[in-house]
């Protein structure tokens, strides 16, 4: 069977999959409503998503999670959590990835979520650029095939 075919009677399949239950009940408002919002969000292919906070362990602050993998030419959704108890200026950390040009400052209590496409391979730092001393972690961008 050709690769083609396949595609055909999988992608059949699935169309049958998804009418065999609204044919076969009476569909009403109520019921469609549940359905929908029980959809998972999903990002749009190639897209991966992560939540990196930083916090502060035994008077030492840190970006968590330490390591974040993704594949080359992914685009990387990043949303920034600052948690650290802080007033006035001590309430705001920095968001670093100097190879990929990514500086944010994040207040407490005010996310951020920025974007970008992981074109480069390789093994990349990010890093609290208004303290030395806050402890950040890894990009890993793994070379496409
Ligand atoms: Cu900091």
């Amino acid at each position: 069977m050709s690769k083609a075919m396949l595609k055909t009677m999988t992608a059949m399949a699935a169309v049958a999959a998804f009418m065999l239950p609204s044919a076969s009940r009476i569909a009403t408002a109520a019921d469609a409503a549940p359905s929908a919002a029980a959809a998972p969000a999903v990002d749009e292919p190639g897209t991966r998503s992560f939540t990196l906070v930083s916090v502060e362990v035994d008077d030492t602050k840190f970006w968590l999670p330490s390591v974040i993998a993704v594949e080359q030419g992914d685009k990387v959704k990043l949303t920034l959590k600052n948690q650290v108890p802080g007033a006035g200026a001590s309430n705001q950390h920095g968001f670093t990835i100097p190879a990929y040009h990514i500086a944010e400052v994040v207040t407490h209590g005010t996310p951020k979520t920025i974007t970008f496409v992981a074109d480069k391979p390789g093994v990349f730092p990010y890093f609290c650029q208004l303290h030395a001393a806050h402890i950040g972690g890894s990009l890993i961008v793994e070379p496409r095939k």
